[in-house]
């Protein structure tokens, strides 16, 4: 860096200069992306240095960040939008500063589908969809006729918590299996929320009746797990539970038992976005968006696959 530089950085020869807005700290699915992604940005030549901000899953901080990327005219901004809605004045002003902005993991509402290049991340609908697919295959024989579920929503407002949600009970309107939604709230994607807001579940309608708890993530599911085990059921048996990501933990609550089926969430995607930054700064073509490939693990794959996990 330095120097009176007055063009736009990219292609300088001296490396890229990167801002990077993330969500927080939430969970182990967080933690390694992080990571995953400060790591790739170390070891990649191409990377002069890279701005790390950990919004505190604070949507002003974040819009703080992407502000102060701009005046120090960072070459590239990531953004992690912590909710979908609400970015159009900030992305609007980076566009004016002629800089681009690359979505890493969560999307924004379609109305601002202009105001940034790409987004690399999960299809957190199709997700839900192979989370509904298990439901629909575990509850279809059914004998009491409706399958009655709990759901623990990540984030308000964020892409993967409208997204799994709508997935899931896609597949399952569409295969028309008889079920009723007891009860759906947020626990923010935190083991502590995940675990309050079970207990509340309980206390409320109590476990007796209830089929199903779908969690759309780890840390929710591994909060509500110890709240079933308080109250004195048996997660995994009393209740068949869903998570989302995949994490070690995750896995290990498998090969316990006490959870039944792990919707993979893949974090690590460090390198291919320092390449998708490359390419967007040096101003080639990319696509709107980039999936992560991701798969789907029942109870007979947990032992097996929980060396491979990376977080
Ligand atoms: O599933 C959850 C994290 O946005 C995909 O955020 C990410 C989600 C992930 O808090 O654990």
């Amino acid at each position: 860096g330095g120097g009176d530089d007055s063009g736009d950085g990219g292609g300088s020869g001296d490396g890229l200069v990167v801002g990077f807005a993330q969500v927080g700290a939430e969970s182990a699915w967080r933690t390694a992306n992080s990571e995953s992604v400060q790591a790739a940005a170390e070891a990649d030549d191409r990377i002069a240095e890279l701005k790390f901000v950990d919004a505190q899953q604070d949507q002003e901080k974040q819009i703080e960040a992407v502000r102060n990327f701009i005046t120090q005219q960072v070459d590239v901004i990531v953004l992690a939008p912590v909710v979908e809605t609400g970015w159009t004045d900030v992305l609007q002003e980076a566009a004016d500063a002629g800089i681009p902005v690359v979505l890493a993991d969560r999307g924004v509402e379609a109305a601002d589908e202009d105001l940034y290049v790409t987004r690399l991340g999960s299809d957190f609908a199709e997700e839900g969809r192979k989370a509904g697919a298990w439901a629909v295959e575990t509850f279809a024989e059914d004998p009491d006729g409706t399958t009655r579920i709990l759901e623990l929503q990540g984030t308000t407002g964020s892409a993967p918590a409208n997204d799994r949600k709508a997935g899931f009970f896609e597949v399952l309107d569409a295969e028309g299996l008889p079920y009723e939604l007891v009860d759906s709230q947020s626990g923010n994607f935190t083991a502590e929320e995940g675990k309050a807001v079970m207990e509340t579940f309980i206390t409320t309608h109590g476990l007796d009746g209830i089929d199903l708890l779908y969690a759309h993530n780890d840390e929710m599911g591994l909060g509500a797990i110890q709240a079933i085990e308080e109250a004195g059921y048996q997660p995994g048996t009393d209740i068949q539970i869903i998570i989302v990501d995949g994490s070690k933990a995750g896995f290990q609550a498998g090969v316990d038992g006490k959870l039944n089926y792990i919707v993979e969430c893949n974090p690590v995607f460090g390198e291919q976005l320092m390449d998708v930054v490359v390419q967007v700064a040096n101003g080639e073509e990319v696509e709107k968006f980039t999936p992560v490939e991701e798969g789907v693990f029942d109870a007979s794959q947990f032992e097996a696959e929980l060396p491979n996990r990376k977080f």
